[in-house]
């Protein structure tokens, strides 16, 4: 029967049903089933564009509103207007950018969630991530997987700014949120700065090294110089991929896996005016622009034009275009890992 069929008495029964079977802890199936289970995504989340140019001032101005000390992270949410209230980027990820000030520490601790840092803006800063410091240079993709401990610290004399992406959403799913602070301020450094560059980024191996499969990687700094160079030689080559250009995902080089298993994260390179065809993939997908400039069309309706440390997200099966006007360099992350692990990921080339 249809609903415009439904009677007036008939929809009457059902709501006092309603109401009755509500004091069971009961809820109709049938009133909700299409919501439940739509033919295709229906995100919430909605394409969005922060212009760095925009957002620098109001960073900065977070410095002279807080200390690092007292806010113990100073970082401004990047949250997306259709999940207002909710501190996400996409449904399963969050994102921030963070502010360190010259003489600054953002104390040591540790949780579940794994995190991500692009640097944007500024040098001369540190992150120590279990025990071992890296100077944070603009481009570089630093990690600090699940419960390590970690902490920043500015001796330079710059404010240092710099992109967060965490699984904060997805842990709060799980209500597997674990969090504690070192007792020190900072870590004792226990390794020298690039040994675990050395001994798990360098195509070499411990020799009794075994990592479980979705170990996150002991690589915790993927530095931009090193990623730049291999991204123009692969460009140089030619050949670009119709819908990507040229595009390569971050790996734990010990698995081949994400680098972390929630966050997955690439760097891609779009020649001086190659513009590619639409694409759409289940991932929702947050976007930074590292160098160049160009526009990005989502679902053929919406328009962005970024520059410089822009960040844009694409909602799920929403399809991205790109166009490049000089040589760029973008990064990404998604919980691609995720959906890949639980055979939910589709990707469509249009
Ligand atoms: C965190 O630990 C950092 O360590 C940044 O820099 C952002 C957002 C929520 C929870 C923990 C960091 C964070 C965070």
């Amino acid at each position: 029967m249809s609903l415009s069929a439904t009677d007036a008495t008939t929809l009457e029964r059902r709501r006092a049903y309603y109401a009755r079977i509500a004091e069971h802890g009961l809820t109709p199936l049938w009133e909700v089933l299409g919501a439940l289970v739509p033919p295709q995504p229906r995100p919430k989340a909605v394409a969005q564009h922060w212009r760095y140019a925009e957002l620098r001032e109001h960073v900065l101005e977070a410095g002279r509103v807080i200390t690092a000390a007292e806010a113990e992270r100073r970082v401004l949410i990047l949250e997306n207007p259709g999940l207002q209230g909710q501190s996400c980027i996409t449904p399963s990820l969050y994102a921030g950018l963070q502010l360190i000030l010259p003489g600054e520490v953002a104390p040591a601790h540790r949780h579940t969630q794994s995190a991500l840092r692009l640097v944007l803006d500024g040098e001369g800063a540190y992150t120590a991530v279990d025990g071992e410091r890296t100077t944070m240079r603009r481009g570089d993709f630093i990690i600090t997987p699940a419960w390590t401990f970690h902490d920043h610290g500015n001796p330079g004399d710059q404010p240092v700014v710099w992109l967060d992406g965490l699984d904060i959403p997805t842990v709060r799913f799980f209500d597997a949120g674990f969090a504690e602070k070192l007792a020190a301020e900072s870590q004792t450094a226990i390794r020298p700065e690039g040994d675990a560059l050395a001994r798990y980024g360098s195509n070499l191996l411990p020799m009794d090294y075994a990592p479980a499969p979705a170990a996150p990687t002991k690589v915790f700094v993927y530095p931009h110089a090193k990623t730049r160079a291999a991204m123009q030689a692969i460009a140089a080559a030619g050949h670009p991929d119709p819908h990507l250009a040229h595009k390569l995902r971050y790996v734990n080089p010990a698995t081949g896996a994400s680098p972390m298993p929630t966050i997955g994260a690439c760097t891609q390179w779009l020649p001086a005016g190659f513009e590619t065809q639409p694409l759409r993939s289940t991932d929702a997908t947050v976007h930074v622009c590292l160098e160049g400039s160009g526009e990005a069309y989502i679902d053929e309706r919406t328009t962005f034009r970024f520059a410089e440390n822009d960040v844009f997200v694409v909602p799920s099966w929403q399809s991205l275009r790109l166009r490049a006007n000089r040589d760029t360099m973008l990064f990404s992350f998604s919980d691609r890992p995720m959906q890949q692990a639980l055979g939910l990921w589709r990707e469509q080339r249009l």
